[in-house]
């Protein structure tokens, strides 16, 4: 592992910023401040940051409708992000595409996306945008396991392979795509193993495990960096909430929600390895915890006061510029 305490530090940081900023958010939406639907990522951590970590603002990354800890773990700022899921003007994209729809292209986050099994093509489309151009960066793509099954992750893949593309695709497996089980839809049920039937090398992890992610991903995009080619991972991880804010789960019963959060909580198990290694304290994690709840409420209250975009912004933003 490669990783200083100042890696450690911005690990943790990150993860407890993407769980603290949807705490809020739930709050918010509940409280009728946030319009539109809101899917929260509380439980997959340990993936978006795992992950991101080995990335920098070159690289790419595509992402889900559960987009909030992707792109905060890109480095995409959260008070930019809070204003654009209250709809307001200043937000990361003019408040115009909520919380489903956040990108940030000087952070390389070319895009959240309602459309489930979306993120694939784009990856591709950015990773052939690289090789062509001779650059070294990579392109990451964030899929579910009900996502898995999208004809278009098929062709991303395909495509990726013969293309010998510097892509990775994510596969998080929550355990659930809505109210449908994994076990229940995804045939064979092992993603990895579909992955490698392209023809690319592929690993299925603890995405519990901020360390197990990191390991993966930085021999994936070392590779890929090398002329490598993609490769995929699959982490495996529950979401300790609904589909959406407002999702009753009947498919869940308390004592398996009860169960996720004591047991696989990845913000729990990262401060159990780092603080019995002795490598962080205690206190220093506390002070994270106090720093990014200071910052996340002032992003609220900032967004709430913020004013929403005009008849007239609907003009702007209709034609992509040079890319
Ligand atoms: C192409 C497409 N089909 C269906 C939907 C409706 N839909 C939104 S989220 C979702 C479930 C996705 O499950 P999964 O990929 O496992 O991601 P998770 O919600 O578990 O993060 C579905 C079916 C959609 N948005 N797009």
């Amino acid at each position: 592992m490669q990783l200083s305490r100042d890696d450690l530090v911005k690990a943790y940081r990150l993860m407890r910023t993407i769980r603290a900023f949807e705490e809020r958010v739930f709050v918010e939406f509940e409280s009728g401040n946030i319009p539109g639907f809101v899917h929260l990522y509380s439980g997959q951590e340990a993936s978006a940051v795992g992950v991101c970590m080995s990335l920098t603002d070159a690289d790419k990354i595509g992402s889900t409708h559960r987009g909030h800890g992707h792109c905060i773990a890109k480095g995409v700022e959260v008070r930019g992000m809070m204003h654009e899921i209250y709809g307001r003007r200043d937000g990361v994209c003019g408040g115009k595409g909520g919380s489903m729809h956040i990108a940030d292209f000087d952070k390389g986050m070319i895009g959240a996306n309602a459309i489930v099994g979306g993120a694939p093509p784009l990856a591709v489309g950015a990773a052939l945008a690289a090789k062509t151009k001779g650059e070294d960066s990579v392109a990451v793509s964030f899929t579910g396991d009900g996502g898995s099954n999208q004809g278009t992750v098929f062709e991303a893949m395909n495509l990726a392979v013969v293309l010998q593309l510097p892509v990775l695709f994510v596969f998080e497996n929550n355990g659930f795509g809505e109210g449908t089980g994994h076990d229940y839809a995804v045939g064979s049920r092992d993603i990895a193993k579909r992955a490698e039937g392209f023809g690319m090398p592929a690993t299925r992890v603890d995405g519990t495990d901020f360390f197990a992610v990191y390991e993966a991903t930085r021999e994936a995009v070392t590779r890929a960096r090398a002329g490598g080619g993609p490769s995929a991972i699959e982490t495996v991880n529950r979401r300790f909430g609904g589909h959406f804010c407002g999702d009753p789960m009947l498919y869940r019963t308390a004592e398996e929600r009860e169960h996720t959060r004591l047991n696989k909580d990845p913000l729990t198990i990262f401060r159990r390895r780092v603080t019995e290694a002795g490598l962080l304290d205690g206190d220093q994690l506390d002070a994270v915890d106090a720093a990014v709840l200071a910052e996340v409420d002032e992003a609220a209250r900032s967004a709430g006061a913020a004013d929403f975009p005009t008849a007239r912004d609907l003009e702007t933003d209709v034609y992509a510029g040079a890319y």
